[in-house]
């Protein structure tokens, strides 16, 4: 596939999902690549419907393959939260971890356990196609921030596989582990199979 629009605002996401998928597509473009993007209401509970709406309504929109995210951290001692909501939780990133920090205070480290998920669709307005692949990595929020890297909580979430904060990750690293990029990962997957490069075979 020649073309595709990444639907997303978040500069940081955009990044990563375009290192990951670089061999696959020729030409990425954002929602800053258009003047008139519509905005998406995320307006439910669930990550799977919200990837779907995103990833469809942009991509007949602009009528181009479209790739959209839906992620979210979802904290054991709170519950789940903030969950599908993560990016609502708080006005910018400084001050959703300020608030998480806050309301972890006094949560012993082994109680501090999370869990970041990814669900990511590709859609194709032609045919209307739509293709969902899930992601995760589990790991524990810190006491304090570390590292400069990445985004959103990823300066407070320690990674126990890489011994280190999700922002002290390179991003080779980080796409390695991710939520992120184990669900392209699997859309990488798709994108070179049979079922999909030649879907009108029977084997
Ligand atoms: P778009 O909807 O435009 O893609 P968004 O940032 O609003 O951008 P979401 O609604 O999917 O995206 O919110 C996901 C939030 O979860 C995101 O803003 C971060 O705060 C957090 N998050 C998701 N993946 C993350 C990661 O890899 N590292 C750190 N935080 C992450």
């Amino acid at each position: 596939m020649k073309n595709v629009v990444i639907a997303t605002a978040n500069p940081g996401k955009f990044e990563e999902i375009r290192a990951i998928l670089i061999g696959e597509f020729g030409n990425f473009y954002s929602l800053k690549d258009f003047k008139d993007p519509i905005e998406v209401k995320e307006d439910s509970p669930l990550y799977l419907e919200n990837v779907l709406k995103k990833a469809r309504k942009i991509g007949d929109r602009f009528n181009m393959n479209t790739i959209a995210d839906d992620s979210g951290i979802e904290v054991f001692a709170l519950n789940g939260r903030p969950g599908v909501f993560s990016s609502r939780y708080g006005k910018d990133d400084e001050d959703r971890i300020n608030k998480m920090l806050i309301e972890l205070e006094g949560v012993p480290w082994e109680k501090r356990g999370a869990v970041f998920k990814a669900y990511i669709a590709l859609y194709m307005p032609e045919k209307q196609w739509s293709y969902v692949f899930y992601g995760s990595l589990r790991g524990y929020i810190g006491l304090t921030r570390r590292g400069k890297g990445g985004f959103g909580y990823d300066p407070v979430f320690y990674v126990p596989e890489a011994d280190k904060y999700a922002a002290e990750l390179t991003m080779e690293e980080k796409n390695r582990l991710s939520h992120r990029g184990k669900a392209l990962c699997a859309l990488k997957e798709f994108l070179n199979s049979d079922f999909f490069r030649n879907p009108t075979a029977v084997t």
